[in-house]
């Protein structure tokens, strides 16, 4: 008989609640679980959930590859999981004794679209037991410009760590991020928002989900967003719209600045004799003069008028709630421009007050992520510490280009191992024909998934996964509000997992033992490590089992805890005037840099390649996964390029037409699909397309070469943002020519 089991979908950030229906073993449904504070609603995919477990192209034991690298055969060889995990302790200790262990680079699938959220913290724990700084991840494309840059500003990250108070919002500003597509639990409760009469801005490109119902949707030109903010900030300014005393107590605009070092002068602390001192407050107004909104729209595409309109709405309709995410993550400007929007935020005064951007309280559980397990002199090897030492190196990221180059060129050090969990390196960061390469020259590499990718296809171990379902797992907090961060869930395993697939964790667990760091992880026993994860919640693992929907606890939000405590940034204010971006050399007010592979920043190219590209996540698929599932594959088939009618119409394109999208890097194909509301010199890809799906007979796609529909062997790692190495991957150039031969 089949049952129904409150669980959550762990495939995307979201992380909804949800209600599974299983029968005889199988997962039959997933729908959503109303009392659970993510619970409104379940996406196409994760009701696709039961096709993902069941596929038929799943991976199921442990391979071994026998030929070399780049045969176009790896000749895969089944092996047991004691062979294989004895084999990854040989090699990774072995490495590390002969290279350090700073030569063996670990990766991992992002937590926002993958179930490592799940093991996120203890790969951390393993990492850092082991001895490694380098985590090859997504850092500079997906979370740098949310959550690291903006401790430059806040100390904090605003959003990620502060989230928006979406409840009790009086403006919600959505910048570059489509939570209708990315997030559902925050695109629910934003429309139950609005019901109850919240305004809404959204600044993206594109008239894409909740921009069809916002106040305002600002159609910036992809990577000119800083310009935008600066802007909008010079409004806020003229017009007095300011708070003026956060502004003056808990930031350092009423500061005064050395006129000769650009240092910092401590409130009241007298000038040396003889050095002139400016305001940071005049400094700040001066750095925005130049953005009038007329001028402003000639550089950003945004109507003039609309600046002063959005400029007065979020000060009336205080507080203001913001998130920001992938639109402008991936930019050569990412960290000024996310400076640029902390600067406009602070003036708005919504830091940490009911309605703004609030930091729940967490639930309060052991930390397990083993900070104190990697010395100092480890740390201080990371990958790119040297070329961009305020940039994710700082916090133990590699970036993709600087992992690339330590593989193929020694530099800094040879990274000579990858130990990756998930990350589709090679279709996910730019340059992917370059990607393949460093995967090619590493002496080893073990790769962990559910389905074999063009990234695994590299590794010379490969171990299976299992679903989400198929696992156990703990979640301590889901993040969207207080009674979302309060929620701590067991997440039941449902079924028995495939084959010889095996939950991450496990596999994590058991090669800490097998590498002797077995001390660090209760000896390997994941319910020891659980019991001590949540000992400060009061919670036991027996409670939880029993309560399936989660537990709430009883948590409160505590607003403006900086009036306690100040803000986490080294000065205890909010820093408008950075002189940790200073002391390296970078601007120390939020810039505007025009992005990198413009129209205006390189008009030679632009004579050959006329349109702005940029990109944005698909409804229907996670990242690079996901295509060979039937049920979402038959929603989108075809990998597409978003333009306007007039721009086809211009090359003689009809809708529908495969396309060739032409870079200075090459070109790939996408099918048309007309969108009347971009502007006409802007067109939009879509990344990730390479899987075919055979249940359907839709084809796949080669990763490089003729027929790729790959987005990112187009587009390049640089030139990069000069503080985190983020790729310029949402704003480049291109151009679009029907395809020759049949369509079809
Ligand atoms: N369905 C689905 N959900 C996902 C994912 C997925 O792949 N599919 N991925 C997960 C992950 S890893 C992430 S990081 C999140 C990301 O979530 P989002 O950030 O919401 O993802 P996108 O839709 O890529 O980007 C948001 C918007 O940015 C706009 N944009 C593009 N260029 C610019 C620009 O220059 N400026 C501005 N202001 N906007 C721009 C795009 O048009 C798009 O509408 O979603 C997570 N959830
Ligand atoms: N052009 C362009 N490039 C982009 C982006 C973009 O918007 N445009 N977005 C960027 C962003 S924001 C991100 S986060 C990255 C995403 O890049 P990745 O984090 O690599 O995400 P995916 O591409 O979805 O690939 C995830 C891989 O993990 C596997 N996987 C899924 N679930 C699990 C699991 O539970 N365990 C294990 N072991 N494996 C699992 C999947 O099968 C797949 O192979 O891509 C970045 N690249
Ligand atoms: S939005 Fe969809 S994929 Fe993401 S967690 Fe919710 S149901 Fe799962
Ligand atoms: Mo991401």
């Amino acid at each position: 008989m089949a049952s129904e089991v409150a669980t959550f979908c762990p495939l995307c950030v979201s992380r909804c609640g949800a209600t599974a229906t299983v029968d005889d073993g199988r997962l039959l449904a997933l729908e959503p679980l109303p009392g659970h504070p993510t619970g409104q609603a379940v996406c196409v995919k994760g009701k696709a959930a039961p096709e993902i477990v069941a596929h038929p192209d799943r991976l199921l034991h442990p391979l071994r590859r026998t030929a070399p690298r780049g045969a176009a055969d790896p000749g895969w060889e089944r092996i047991g999981w004691d062979d294989a995990l004895a084999t990854v302790a040989a090699r990774l200790t072995a490495i590390a004794a002969e290279s350090g262990p700073e030569a063996v680079v670990f990766g991992t699938a992002s937590p926002s679209t993958s179930a490592m959220s799940d093991a996120a913290d203890w790969l951390t724990r393993l990492r850092r037991a082991f001895g490694s700084p380098n985590v090859v991840s997504y850092m500079e494309l997906c979370g740098w410009g949310r959550h690291l840059a903006t401790t430059y500003t806040w100390g904090e990250p605003v959003p990620g760590g502060y989230l928006p108070d979406l409840e009790n919002a009086g403006c919600i500003l959505y910048w570059g991020y489509n939570p209708s597509v990315s997030r559902l639990a925050h695109a629910t409760a934003t429309t139950a928002a609005l019901r109850r009469g919240a305004k809404l801005v959204v600044v993206d490109p594109r008239r894409a989900g909740l921009a069809s119902k916002a106040d305002h949707w600002l159609r910036v030109r992809p990577g000119t967003d800083a310009a935008l903010a600066l802007a909008i900030t010079r409004e806020l300014i003229e017009n007095g719209w300011y708070d003026t005393e956060f502004v003056e107590r808990w930031t350092n605009a009423s500061w005064r600045v050395r006129a000769d070092t650009g240092e910092l002068l401590a409130p009241g602390a007298p000038p040396p004799d003889g050095v002139a001192t400016r305001r940071v407050w005049d400094l700040i107004t001066e750095s925005c003069a130049r953005f009038t909104p007329e001028a402003t729209e000639r550089i950003t595409g945004v109507p003039a008028a609309r600046i002063t309109a959005v400029a007065r709405l979020l000060w009336e309709a205080r507080p203001v709630a913001f998130y920001t995410w992938s639109g402008l993550e991936q930019h050569s400007n990412a960290t000024q421009t996310v400076r640029a929007i902390g600067q406009l935020y602070a003036l708005t005064g919504c830091l940490d007050v009911p309605g703004g951007n609030v930091l729940f309280t967490p639930a309060p559980a052991n930390p397990v992520d083993g900070r104190q397990l990697l010395s100092h002199e480890q740390r201080a090897k990371a990958i790119g510490a040297r070329e961009r030492p305020l940039g994710p190196a700082r916090f133990e990221y590699v970036t993709g280009e600087d992992f690339y180059r330590a593989a193929l060129d020694g530099v800094p050090y040879r990274a000579r191992a990858l130990v990756n969990f998930g990350a589709n390196l090679v279709l996910a960061h730019g340059d992917s024909a370059r990607g393949r390469d460093a995967l090619g020259a590493l002496d080893f590499f073990v790769h962990t998934d559910l389905f074999m990718t063009p990234t695994a296809e590299q590794a010379d171990i490969v171990l299976p996964a299992t679903s989400a379902w198929e696992a156990e797992a703990l979640r301590i907090g889901f993040e969207t509000s207080q009674a979302a961060q309060s929620t701590v869930q067991l997440r039941r395993r449902l079924v028995a997992p495939r084959g010889e697939a095996r939950p991450d964790l496990r596999i994590i667990f058991d090669l800490a033992v097998a590498l002797g760091l077995g001390e660090h992880f209760f000896g390997g026993d994941i319910e020891a490590a659980w019991r001590h994860q949540l000992a400060p919640t009061g919670l036991g693992l027996e409670q939880l089992r029993a309560s399936p929907e989660g537990i709430r606890l009883p948590l409160k939000t505590v607003h403006r805890k900086y009036e306690q405590r100040g803000f986490r940034t080294p000065s205890g204010v909010v820093e408008l005037y950075s002189e940790a971006l200073l002391r390296e050399g970078y601007p120390p007010l939020p810039a505007y840099d025009e992005p990198s592979l413009s129209p205006v920043s390189r008009p030679d190219l632009a004579a050959r390649y006329p349109l702005v590209l940029t990109c944005a996540k698909s409804l229907f698929f996670c990242e690079t996964q996901h295509r060979a599932v039937s049920s979402l594959r038959k929603s989108a088939p075809d990998p597409q390029l978003e333009l306007h009618p007039e721009t086809a119409a211009a090359r003689g394109i009809a809708a529908g037409d495969w396309v060739r999208l032409e870079t200075p890097r090459g070109s790939i194909r996408a099918r048309a699909k007309f969108n009347v509301n971009l502007d006409p010199g802007v067109v939009c890809g879509q990344h990730g397309w390479w899987q075919p799906a055979a249940g359907l007979g839709r084809p796949g796609y080669p990763v490089t070469g003729e027929g790729s529909a790959n987005l990112n062997l187009v587009l390049g790692q640089g030139p990069s943002d000069p503080v985190s190495g983020s790729s310029p991957l949402r704003a480049s150039l291109c151009e679009v020519a029907r395809e020759a031969g049949p369509q079809g």
